[in-house]
């Protein structure tokens, strides 16, 4: 590799691993790495899986690419011998962040997953020039700032794939980029990202802010930070169908080119549609099969129902798309006839309101049209998919039991477990041996040396070292310092009520106050949260002032400063996620049951010795089930009480501020020192939020999750049983390995 790198540093710049800048040597890596990816073959089959999804938030690659390459440790010790660390070459490259959170993040493990397992599958989406906000905090605030992250060398390969695409009176014609996949075992797979030529990032205005009707210049400049305003709603249905119909005209191409009849489609190919954004492509597969390849109606609708499988991510009402029909008439036009056949047919199955298509408002129903005219349902965790069945989507289940299916999440451990704690990697290479990483529920052979002194050692120093190497990170990006001695308690996830920051900033007021009136802890607790806001979400954004102003509070009072550290991170995003995971002591899980569909962040967290602090919600049902419920913390009300709740409108804020312990920490927000150090019109608004509305409870749990939280902390001054808590957390985490989630798709769903 020393060679091939230093033939490319001489190609490329004139200089070699000696005198190349950083930089330069990272160019040179990724070149290198491209070449020997370029260099495997496509995997292939009989059958072909089309993941579609309108993000991929697969965060750097060269570390991860080069895992999968089998070269990542020679890349390590060959820059090693000239005074290089990889880890500091990769902070050379952008983050590519094309995804919000959770539903971004999955699509990008399960795609490397699915090459891992070596089954021919491409992901489709769109090439985003600018992902999602970067986030700044001025005045305690977050702002927001466009995140070009394509510039210079990137890897991304434009290809001379063209589809025409109706956008609104006019057809434009797409340019599709790819990104290769390699599979840990051979092989390789792409992903497809759309673009239009025309799109022009000159038309942004200060900050985010552009022209939102001028779809020719900004179709694919942003993602989607969450539905705003009306004209953002529109373009954000301009960009699925752009997205689905360059998607529908490839998997036909390539269905063609390999010979295939279109009559066949379903036996060649499957489409995964990742929750309802890519929904449109199952109108628009019908449209093309009927105009384009001959086939009847029924024809094309029975090959399409059989082609198309849905997984839904939410039971958030809000959250579940629906499109007022004028907007599809305007950016989805040639699918609208197709939409109004299906509603059609759906009415000559059922006239149950529930299950509509198209409502008496006129509006759409996205996730009407997967589940009527897709062959599988699937929920993305044990709870979530029992909810969908019983509540939520209670109509198609008693209509179509059959396609109701559960695949709980995973993540890919290569990227979180291997490259992200490398130093953790090494230990369980020495105790049981590297056999794991091919299958990782091979972790659990870790759960012999529960009782090896030793091993707990080794467990607590690499965790020490984590946090010293994170608190380091901390300082040069933020300037803030943090004590590797103390307690590290992280929340770190998309700003959203249901996911109740608030609940955990009440908790930091509680210690505020309890470590002025001299209850100290044993131990410095460092409260750690990364969250980025919707922009037009202005509760979510009240939630980071609150953080923010409770963070200086903290920190401009000498007595309590020693004692507690809230740390509010800038620009949450993969790459401070794996710097932050590895060295967490609390994972903090604490939506309100039933609203967390699965939630991946406690899985990461687990896998990497941190102790869960949760509710009864998504997927940390499963984590409770196997490490027991003596290896974490759980608190809070159960998801049939908060549904029942829901259902009665029994839940009133109002009767728990009676509480004076309750209302302490509430009335807080809006104290003299608090308006003083923060903003009073989005405090106070919080404060009543809070006190009159409080739609995700958060009251609810505070003295559960404080208690909780408190007795948790306390046993961590035992080192030894904490040690063995974090040894079976992460001896049982290879069940949330998407290499095991992904096989199960590709068992009961995909069969390729
Ligand atoms: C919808 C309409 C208009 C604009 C934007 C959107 C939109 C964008 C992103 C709606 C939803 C999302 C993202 C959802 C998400 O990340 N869901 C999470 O998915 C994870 C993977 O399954 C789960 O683990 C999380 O529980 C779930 O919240």
């Amino acid at each position: 590799m020393e060679q091939e790198l230093n033939a490319l540093l001489r190609d490329l710049f004139g200089k070699t691993l000696e005198t190349a800048q950083s930089a330069e040597v990272y160019d040179a890596l990724m070149q290198l790495t491209l070449q020997k990816m370029g260099d495997r073959p496509r995997l292939s089959g009989d059958k072909k899986l089309y993941y579609v999804s309108a993000e991929f938030l697969i965060g750097k690659l060269l570390s991860c690419n080069l895992i999968s390459l089998g070269l990542f440790e020679e890349a390590k010790a060959t820059l090693a011998r000239h005074g290089l660390d990889l880890a500091s070459i990769e902070e050379e490259e952008r983050e590519p962040s094309l995804g919000n959170g959770g539903l971004g993040r999955l699509a990008a493990c399960f795609l490397d997953s699915i090459a891992a397992l070596g089954l021919c599958g491409d992901g489709a989406g769109l090439c985003y020039h600018d992902g999602l906000f970067r986030q700044r905090f001025e005045a305690n605030k977050q702002q927001e700032l466009p995140d070009a992250w394509r510039g210079g060398q990137s890897w991304l390969r434009r290809t001379d794939v063209h589809f025409p695409v109706r956008l609104g009176e006019k057809t434009v014609l797409s340019t599709m980029y790819d990104i290769d996949i390699p599979g840990a075992n051979g092989g390789r797979n792409t992903l497809h990202l759309f673009d239009l030529d025309t799109v022009d990032e000159g038309i942004i205005r200060d900050g985010i802010a552009f022209d939102k009707t001028d779809i020719e210049h900004n179709l694919t400049l942003f993602l989607y930070p969450d539905d705003s305003d009306g004209d953002g709603r529109l373009l954000r249905v301009y960009q699925q169908y752009f997205m689905v119909s360059c998607t529908a005209q490839l998997i036909l191409h390539e269905l063609t080119e390999r010979s295939f009849s279109p009559k066949s489609l379903h036996e060649h190919a499957v489409v995964q549609i990742n929750d309802t954004h890519p929904t449109m492509i199952i109108p628009e597969l019908i449209r093309l099969l009927t105009q384009q390849y001959g086939l009847t109606m029924d024809e094309a609708v029975a090959e399409v129902e059989r082609t198309c499988a849905y997984t839904n991510h939410t039971i958030l009402a809000e959250a579940l798309e629906k499109w007022p029909m004028r907007f599809l008439k305007q950016a989805a036009a040639p699918v609208v006839p197709i939409i109004g056949e299906l509603d059609r047919r759906v009415r000559a199955r059922t006239d149950d309101p529930a299950v509509q298509i198209i409502d008496e408002h006129d509006v759409v129903h996205m996730a009407h049209i997967d589940i009527h005219f897709g062959f599988s349902v699937n929920g993305v965790a044990a709870l979530h998919t029992e909810i969908l069945k019983k509540t939520e989507l209670k109509p198609f289940y008693d209509l179509y039991p059959a396609k109701f299916n559960n695949k709980t999440n995973g993540i890919t451990l290569r990227r979180w477990l291997l490259h992200c704690n490398q130093p953790l990697t090494a230990l369980l290479r020495e105790t049981i041996g590297p056999g794991f990483e091919r299958d990782f529920t091979g972790l659990e052979a870790l759960l012999a040396y529960r009782e090896d002194a030793q091993v707990l050692d080794r467990l607590l120093s690499i965790k020490r070292e984590n946090k010293e190497a994170f608190a380091a990170a901390i300082a040069s990006l933020q300037g803030v310092a943090i004590d590797p001695e103390s307690i590290y308690d992280v929340q770190v996830k998309r700003l959203h009520e249901y996911k109740r920051q608030q609940m955990n900033a009440l908790y930091a007021i509680g210690k505020i106050l309890d470590i002025r009136a001299g209850r100290v802890p044993a131990r410095p607790i460092t409260m750690i949260f990364g969250a980025k806001a919707a922009p037009a979400y202005t509760i979510a954004k009240d939630i980071i002032h609150l953080i923010l102003c409770l963070s200086q509070i903290a920190r401009e009072d000498p007595a309590v400063r020693p004692h507690l550290n809230i740390v509010m991170l800038e620009n949450y995003n993969v790459t401070l996620a794996e710097k932050v995971i590895p060295a967490c002591d609390v994972s903090e899980q604490i939506s309100l049951a039933s609203k967390e569909a699965s939630g991946t962040g406690n899985m990461k967290f687990m896998a990497n010795g941190a102790v869960t602090l949760g509710t009864l919600d998504g997927a940390n049902v499963e984590i409770r089930d196997l490490v027991g419920e003596e290896n974490i913390a759980v608190f809070g009300r159960h998801s049939d009480e908060v549904i029942r709740l829901y259902a009665q409108n029994a839940y009133d804020p109002k009767a728990l501020m009676k509480n004076p312990a309750v209302a302490r920490l509430v009335d807080f927000i809006v104290s003299d020192e608090m308006l003083a150090a923060g903003d009073r019109e989005s405090l106070t608004r919080l404060h009543h939020e809070i006190t009159t509305k409080d739609y995700f409870m958060a009251l609810l749990d505070l003295e559960d999750y404080t208690r909780t939280k408190d007795a948790l902390f306390a046993r961590y001054e035992n080192r030894r049983a904490w040690a063995q808590m974090m040894l079976v957390n992460i001896a049982k985490s290879g069940y949330f390995s998407s290499d095991r989630t992904i096989a199960q798709y590709n068992e009961e769903i995909w069969h390729l």
